[in-house]
């Protein structure tokens, strides 16, 4: 009998949470960036395995102190649903090495709750390993977690040392994995579905990591993607798209100098979607504002984050 299960990868903003499901899946679905709160939204990343079954990855944003309402709040949201709706089978804790090795691991709100939320094992994973310089340090590390980890009562299946970004222990968290899968036929028949998301949404995500890229500490936070046209049937695909700021001042911002900020983040984002697509694109860039949009309700439903 197969296996099949959800996993719910969840932590606090940058620790790698996205970097390690692109490396399971050997594809970028989830983009990276060097900065916090990358990740907006849950997106499905399906690892299917025809001897074995599938496992189907919840990436999700960061867990942080999110103030009542706004944009902030339906990202810690997201990762609560990752636990909460998506019953997954076994969650992924994901923190990062350094961090833990001068602090320990952090179980500060709302990160224990939504981990006694999840009523399922967790295999507590800490990344970012290939910075020890002592071999020994992230298995003596990974003991005093699991101490604590299991002091604040959560419910630890084991825990790891990995690196996400060279693939060192992804082979045998996943060995683990496997394990806590239930029995059961693949959610998605299609042994070839990496993700649940469109073509459209990853097109936008890609001019998101570049705006994140290429604008200054604060702004791309108050950046938002819009896809007004993706013509897949058209040599090359024909893609249209609106980035919108909070405020009019932000406009010139990403535009910059004769247009050369904006020309920069479209020919990256252009790149980056070609080669992940496989296809050539014409991508158009527009800016507009749309005032104050993470913190009005209505603004944020019309740029879909809102459940
Ligand atoms: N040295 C090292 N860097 C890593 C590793 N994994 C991720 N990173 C880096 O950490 C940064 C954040 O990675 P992400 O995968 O975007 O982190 P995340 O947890 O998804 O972040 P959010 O979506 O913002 O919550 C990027 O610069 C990655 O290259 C790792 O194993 N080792
Ligand atoms: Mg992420």
């Amino acid at each position: 009998m197969p296996k099949s299960g959800y996993i719910a990868i969840i932590g606090r903003p940058n620790v790698g949470k996205s970097t390690l499901l692109c490396r399971v899946l050997g594809s970028e679905i989830s983009i990276v960036t060097p900065k916090a709160q990358t990740t907006r939204e849950r997106v499905l990343g399906i690892l299917s395995d025809p001897a074995r079954g599938q496992m189907v990855f919840i990436d999700t944003p960061g867990i942080h102190n999110a103030k009542h309402g706004g944009f902030n709040e339906f990202m810690v949201g997201e990762a609560r649903r990752s636990v909460e709706e998506d019953r997954p089978s076994c969650v992924w804790y994901l923190a990062d090495f350094e961090f833990c090795l001068k602090k320990g691991i952090s179980f500060e709100d709302p990160v224990l709750d939504i981990l006694k939320a999840a009523g399922c094992p967790v295999i507590i994973i800490v990344n970012k390993a290939d910075k020890s310089r002592d071999p020994d340090e992230p298995a003596s590390l990974a003991g005093r977690i699991d101490l604590q980890a299991r002091d604040k009562g959560v419910s630890v299946a084991e825990v790891l040392s990995i690196s996400a970004i060279n693939g060192k222990g992804v082979g045998h968290l996943l060995e683990l994995s496997w394990k806590h899968m239930p029995e059961g036929v693949p959610f998605y028949p299609d042994m070839d579905q990496l993700s649940d998301r469109p073509m459209r949404y990853f097109a936008a995500e890609r001019i998101r990591q570049q705006l994140f890229l290429h604008l200054g500490e604060e702004l791309p936070y108050c950046c938002a993607v819009r896809i007004d046209k993706f013509e897949e049937n058209r040599v090359p695909v024909r893609i249209e798209a609106t980035i919108f700021v909070e405020r009019e001042s932000q406009k010139g911002m990403v535009i910059g100098k004769g247009g050369a900020k904006l020309k920069a983040i479209g020919t990256a984002a252009r790149k980056s979607f070609e080669s992940f697509a496989d296809q050539k694109i014409f991508l158009g860039l527009d800016v507009q504002t749309l005032k104050n949009w993470t913190r009005d309700k209505e603004q944020l439903r019309k740029l879909g984050y809102a459940v």
